[in-house]
């Protein structure tokens, strides 16, 4: 069985489904193993590890896009550009102070700064870090390349003037700001917008360019009414810049964790992409921390790969498309490695990955983006109007008597109540055309202030009423409620392979990505990237045959098929990869000609539990592939066995002559014969008389 990507209309449609239709834009890429010699010498769990980049880079290695992107090699900066936004005295700790001392002075020096270490390579690290990001953003701003991704370490966002702070030495992003704008005005960069999506405030960015109109600098961060690090009022929203920075400083501080794509989103269409139309930047520079990214351990987020590509996807129509990134924080191995795939993906004009948020914005999200917006309104003309009252500020009459009372910050309800997410009506009426007696009757259906009874002391407006179709609805139209998405890391099926998957090699191809002999492209892998925990074999009654023309994964040849109803002449060989339910989706889509990760599940718990009577379901996959087909074959120890082959009714095309019956391909009927053949209950020659009778006999 194998990613076909083929659609039920395209009978006859020969070549790659997913093969780029138009040429790659150029994407340039820099990683240097020599940025892993900074390290923490004391602590070998230090979240910031050289890992962090290596795992990123391995995963843009096996996913085939960094043989897609241009890879330069990392560049040392110069100290009168790392002068444009830092101290001389800043400079010398770096270069030679650091390099200088035994390993306890530097200990010893570290100590006196706040979150920062430094080992022997800390400081050619950190030359690296900057002059690669440099590199980047002066090939990007010439046209030579058309984006980039800096992948680089130690980060820079916290690092201050004159102090290294939050695992930051140098501020890699505000050196390459900084030189574009002062060093190399003949590009014509007079405008930067920096996007810092790091979950921490960009502290030192904000300070270098406090009072310059012509950085724009946007960090939306964990706040926590100023417990989050790095603490206090700086990441507030009052704080928007100085003298003729002033409205060039924005900052969208979350009152608590868990937000994830929903919320990032809610931000991107209504402060950050209208104030970038009427900024009009010349380059953007991404400060791409992920460590919003679900799973993070320091986070606390919950943004998805699928978000991180839509947030980056919503900013590619600005600067013509230049746009640089560079790595911040981010400190879970998988979740970066998946979300740094995810942005490049987007860079090289790949089409949005597939996915769709899970929920809807908290009610604190709304709060802060009102706030933020009541800040800028005077400097962004295009955010001044109003969100109407009745999104923010107040308890749902779906809470229970204990999540209400007062809203402010540290209060037991401003934390219940920042849980609960604000569900909006449903908006299948364009907003002009609505009466105002249905625009109200639309409204109402968003939970609002009103569960006591008491008459609402600001009434809502038409024009309130139509904003809020337009500005808040809309966006969100087409979201669900998934509140269980979690528990699908947690809940173990087995997956029955009878196809090319059960060789090992290649079925790990669909969990840790990359590809194996024979496959024509590689696989994306999962977003948990951990092996089977337990595989067995068994034989089920059921048919194995070979269908369809063509694959974009092994070429002409048809594809391996179990039919879905049992017969007790037929045994087909089937391996069993014990797996988490979150993996089993990844793989159907994976199987289903999908490149990307999906926030959504396709088969989700619900349906686990409905395929135990029901035997087989159809699912929805954003290609429709061939094996859109989940079939229950029973429980084995407990836990249900699942397999993903062609509905009924195609069993039926097969045998009517619709869809063609065809051998496999040589190197596709190796795969299998080998994957059999390591299964040990057959013999090489007994593995291809099997695979043999299964495409010569009639269906
Ligand atoms: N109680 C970046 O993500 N945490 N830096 C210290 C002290 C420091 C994060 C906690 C977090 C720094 C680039
Ligand atoms: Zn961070």
């Amino acid at each position: 069985m194998e990613s076909s990507g083929g659609s039920e209309t395209s009978l006859s449609r020969r070549g790659c489904d997913n093969a780029p239709t138009r040429k790659d834009r150029r994407v340039g890429l820099i990683y240097d193993e020599r940025m892993c010699g900074h390290y923490a010498t004391e602590d070998g769990d230090h979240p910031e590890c050289p890992d962090r980049i290596r795992a990123i880079w391995k995963s843009l290695e096996s996913c085939g896009f960094a043989k897609r992107c241009v890879v330069l090699d990392a560049k040392n900066a110069e100290d009168n550009h790392i002068a444009l936004v830092h101290s001389r005295n800043h400079i010398n700790l770096i270069k030679n102070t650091i390099s200088k001392s035994t390993q306890s002075g530097r200990r010893r020096i570290a100590s006196s700064y706040n979150s920062i270490y430094f080992s022997k390579g800390s400081s050619e690290a950190a030359y690296l870090a900057a002059g690669s990001v440099i590199e980047v953003a002066e090939k990007v701003a010439e046209g030579q390349l058309d984006s980039s991704f800096a992948i680089v370490r130690p980060p820079g966002h916290h690092a201050e003037v004159d102090e290294p702070m939050g695992f930051c030495l140098y501020n890699n992003v505000a050196i390459a700001a900084s030189f574009l704008l002062n060093e190399r005005k003949d590009l014509g960069i007079n405008k930067i917008l920096i996007v810092d999506w790091d979950v921490h405030h960009g502290n030192g960015t904000q300070k270098m360019f406090y009072s310059d109109p012509r950085v724009l600098f946007f960090s939306v961060h964990r706040h926590d009414f100023g417990t989050f690090y790095p603490t206090g009022d700086n990441g507030s929203y009052i704080m928007i810049g100085e003298g003729p920075g002033v409205g060039y400083n924005i900052n969208v501080p979350w009152e608590n964790g868990r937000c994830g794509d929903v919320d990032y989103l809610a931000v991107w269409d209504h402060i950050l992409i209208p104030i970038a139309k009427e900024f009009n930047p010349d380059i953007i520079l991404i400060s791409a921390g992920f460590d919003a990214a679900i799973r993070d351990p320091l986070g606390g987020c919950r943004v998805t790969p699928y978000g991180y590509s839509i947030m980056l996807e919503k900013l590619m129509p600005f600067a013509r498309g230049k746009i640089v990134m560079a790595l911040e924080g981010g400190y879970n191995l998988d979740s970066i490695a998946n979300s740094v795939q995810a942005c490049v993906g987007v860079l090289l004009g790949d089409s949005p990955i597939a996915g769709s948020p899970q929920s809807y914005p908290f009610e604190s999200t709304w709060r802060v983006i009102h706030q933020v917006r009541q800040e800028l309104r005077a400097h962004w003309p295009i955010i001044a109007s109003k969100l109407p009252n009745k999104v923010f500020s107040k308890p749902s009459p779906q809470m229970d008597a204990s999540e209400r009372g007062f809203v402010g910050p540290h209060s037991a309800a401003a934390e219940s109540v920042a849980r609960t997410r604000i569900r909006p009506g449903p908006p299948p009426l364009a907003p002009v055309l609505l009466a105002p007696s249905e625009a109200t009757a639309v409204l109402h259906q968003i939970p609002s202030s009103d569960s006591d009874g008491e008459p609402e002391n600001g009434t809502a407006t038409i024009l309130d009423v139509v904003q809020t179709l337009e500005d808040i609805i809309k966006p969100f139209s087409s979201l669900k409620v998934d509140e269980d998405s979690q528990e699908l890391q947690k809940v173990y099926i087995w997956y029955a392979a009878f196809g090319s998957n059960m060789s090992m090699a290649r079925f790990l191809c669909y969990i840790e990505g990359g590809q194996t002999e024979g496959m024509k492209r590689p696989c994306v892998g999962s977003m948990d990237r951990s092996k089977p925990v337990e595989i067995m074999w068994k034989t089920y009654p059921h048919r194995l045959f070979f269908g369809r023309d063509y694959t974009s994964t092994w070429g002409p040849g048809g594809v391996a098929f179990l039919h879905p109803e049992s017969n007790s002449n037929e045994k087909a060989y089937l391996c069993l990869y014990k797996i988490t339910l979150e993996q089993f989706n990844d793989v159907l889509l994976q199987e289903n000609g999908s490149s990307h990760h999906s926030s959504h599940p396709t088969f989700d718990m619900t349906a686990l539990d409905r395929i135990k009577s029901e035997t087989s379901i159809s699912v929805e996959t954003p290609k429709r592939g061939w094996y859109h087909n989940v079939v229950y074959l029973g429980l084995e120890k407990d836990i249900p066995v699942l397999t993903m082959t062609c509905s009924l009714s195609d069993i039926e095309s097969f045998k009517s002559g619709t869809l063609p019956i065809k051998p496999p391909c040589k190197e596709y009927g190796n795969t299998l014969i080998k994957g059999l053949a390591e299964g040990k209950h057959l013999s090489e020659e007994e593995a291809s008389a099997y695979i043999e009778e299964a495409y010569t006999k009639p269906l």
